[in-house]
């Protein structure tokens, strides 16, 4: 006989992108981000005050098999380490295969992509619009506003998560600040799939 699960609802509170009764949040301060931004001695002058970079609230535990989606908000606080803008650890999907689709909610800033081989490609975030990953696309998203970057994050439940590659590997570009305004710049330390770092 069929199992079946029950129907569930979770409410976004649209005016902060929390979810009150999120089974899981996660918390990401800069010390879980160690290693992540370009600046090292901006990093270490932040250190002791460990800032709150962004936080995950998980809508769902729904089994990670085939045929489920999971879901969630990230709220990606603004504000830059050194003149990199705040923003996610970023992963690969451990199904490399598996998708994802975001929603944005709030703020301004990008969903940052990249193949393993180094091919970039930055989809902008602003309220209303949908962006979205193909398989095999790493991803991490950039806060380059003022206020909290929020976004609802749809994905096979069955995805997993890859980070071991995007810390080997870094990210192929940077979103910096110049002149007031985000750029995205190479990142001179990106070591290509493949290629151990010198
Ligand atoms: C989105 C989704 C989540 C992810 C989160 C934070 O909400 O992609 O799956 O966990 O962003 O990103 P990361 O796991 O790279 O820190
Ligand atoms: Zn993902």
């Amino acid at each position: 006989m069929t199992d079946y699960m029950m129907p569930f609802t979770r409410m976004v509170h649209l005016s902060d992108g929390t979810i009150p009764d999120a089974p899981l949040i996660q918390t990401r301060r800069l010390s879980d981000l160690s290693g992540c931004f370009a600046d090292s001695d901006a990093e270490n002058a932040l250190s002791a005050a460990n800032p709150i970079i962004y936080e995950v609230y998980e809508a769902t535990q729904n089994p990670e098999v085939v045929g489920h989606l999971r879901y969630s908000t990230t709220v990606i606080r603004p504000g830059k380490v050194g003149d990199e803008y705040h923003m996610t650890r970023g992963h690969y999907h451990a199904l490399g295969d598996r998708c994802e689709l975001y929603y944005g909610l709030m703020g301004e800033g990008y969903l940052l992509l990249q193949t393993p081989e180094g091919e970039i490609n930055a989809q902008r975030l602003t309220p209303g619009a949908m962006a979205y990953t193909p398989p095999y696309w790493g991803h991490r998203s950039v806060n380059t506003g003022k206020d909290n970057l929020v976004l609802l994050a749809v994905y096979p439940a069955d995805a997993g998560y890859d980070y071991r590659t995007i810390a080997d590997q870094g990210f192929a570009a940077l979103v910096v600040e110049r002149d007031g305004k985000p750029e995205i710049v190479p990142n001179p330390r990106f070591v290509k799939a493949g290629l151990q770092p010198e």
